[in-house]
């Protein structure tokens, strides 16, 4: 990545894709994490539809090619000639658990942003048979979270993991994972690329790893994990990308004439909205629960900006959630914050307690641009260029100075990039 700086921006990005080719997949960096992680690649595939649409819809195929017999599609697929790189824990901490296509994997999933990359993709460049291979696979791992965890009959579903939402250290997981008991971890690999105070703690590394252990020792039943395992929360940022992912699947679905895909993906996407908005507070917000202790975990962070993507959000709550991003606690010249500027637990530069994240930022913007918000939508997309003009494609950004933080050259900050240089 020499001369990084002096290259015009789409090209610096694409260049980052390219540098983090896997082959038929993308890494998230080449170095920091060396194997396929589920939301991730579907980042990847929106910047891939702008370089290589072929390998876009490729990118997804071999995300589903990791799917289980259950039809969950894994967090991380491992890349087995990554075996020489530092990436821990290694598949034997979740059973070594393989996949139909023989790669390892984790036995825990996360956002379902796939279908809302693959929609992206197909009003750009439509391939109706990806696309028909790509709904029926999605299609069956939305059933799987709508259904298999889901055994209380909530209408959302349970996560087990806090890498399950995709925000791993965020404060609104601190009670839950406070009740875990924490195991000696070992080597922190993952600090010999970025700097410790910008990573989790030990302390949530060791916890992050007992539940992996406790889900092995359980045979990784997810119904009864769901219903009695150690973590179970309600997360509403995930909550809602699965409505969005599901309303999403539908529109593609109809378009390729797979009708019954389609009318149930409407109806979850409408149930899951449904869910949410009864247990929305009167300003229309709606809460992370700890679900052993009944508790909202009422923090302002990156799930209130998530929101934005509720199907056919009520106005009011995308005004709110638009004033909160643009404006309020989750403001920054960069993009959307992950936790509020005043929070007295914000850590500026640690991970999910602090920085700004550009999938986070551009996932709000298209949640705004649906609702309406055109201008809203736009001023977020040029924070977020803002934030890779001045400092690359940097995994996270310090949300008051912008100063680059993370992986120095992050898949899908360059994603999201590419997609806003078309968008802006
Ligand atoms: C981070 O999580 C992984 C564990 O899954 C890690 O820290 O090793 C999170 O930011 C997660 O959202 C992301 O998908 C992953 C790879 O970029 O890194």
């Amino acid at each position: 990545m020499t001369g990084a700086k002096t290259m015009p921006l789409g090209v610096l990005a694409a260049e980052v894709l390219r540098y983090n080719d896997a082959g038929s997949y993308t890494f998230p960096d080449r170095d920091q994490y060396p194997h396929q992680w589920n939301w991730d690649s579907a980042f990847a595939a929106i910047g891939w539809t702008h370089i290589d649409p072929e390998r876009a819809y490729g990118e997804l195929l071999t995300l589903v090619a990791a799917q289980r017999g259950d039809a969950m599609v894994p967090h991380i697929a491992y890349d087995s000639r990554s075996a020489a790189k530092a990436y821990r824990p290694e598949p034997d901490v979740w059973g070594n658990v393989s996949a139909p296509d023989g790669r390892f994997t984790s036995a825990i999933t996360q956002p379902p942003i796939a279908a809302i990359a693959l929609r992206y993709l197909y009003e750009r460049r439509p391939s109706v048979d990806h696309a028909r291979e790509l709904v029926t696979r999605l299609h069956g791992w939305h059933r799987f979270l709508l259904a298999a965890r889901d055994p209380g009959g909530t209408g959302e579903p349970v996560l087990i993991h806090p890498w399950e939402t995709g925000r791993d250290d965020a404060l609104e997981w601190d009670a839950p994972l406070g009740r875990i008991e924490p195991v000696a971890f070992g080597s922190r690999v993952d600090q010999i690329h970025v700097d410790a105070p910008e990573r989790p703690t030990d302390d949530e590394y060791g916890r992050f790893v007992a539940l992996a252990q406790a889900g092995r020792a359980a045979g990784w039943k997810q119904t009864e994990l769901a219903a009695n395992g150690p973590f179970r929360v309600h997360d509403s940022g995930f909550s809602v990308l699965l409505a969005a992912a599901c309303h999403d699947l539908a529109a593609i679905a109809k378009s390729i004439g797979s009708l019954d895909i389609a009318r149930e993906s409407e109806v979850a996407a409408n149930d899951l909205k449904a869910t949410l908005l009864r247990r929305a507070d009167d300003d229309g917000m709606v809460w992370p629960v700890d679900l052993r202790s009944g508790e909202e975990l009422r923090v302002i962070s990156a799930h209130i900006a998530l929101l934005a993507m509720l199907p056919d959000i009520p106005p009011v709550i995308a005004k709110r959630v638009a004033a909160i991003v643009l404006e309020g606690e989750l403001a920054s010249d960069f993009g959307v914050r992950s936790l509020g500027a005043g929070d007295p637990a914000c850590e500026p530069v640690r991970y999910w307690r602090g920085p700004v994240w550009a999938n986070i930022t551009w996932l709000c913007a298209l949640g705004l641009e649906r609702a309406g918000n055109v201008s809203g939508a736009q001023e977020l997309r040029s924070r977020l260029l803002r934030a890779a003009t001045d400092v690359g494609m940097r995994e996270y950004f310090e949300a008051s100075s912008g100063a680059g933080l993370g992986s120095h050259a992050f898949t899908w900050t360059a994603a999201t990039v590419l997609a806003s240089l078309t968008e802006s």
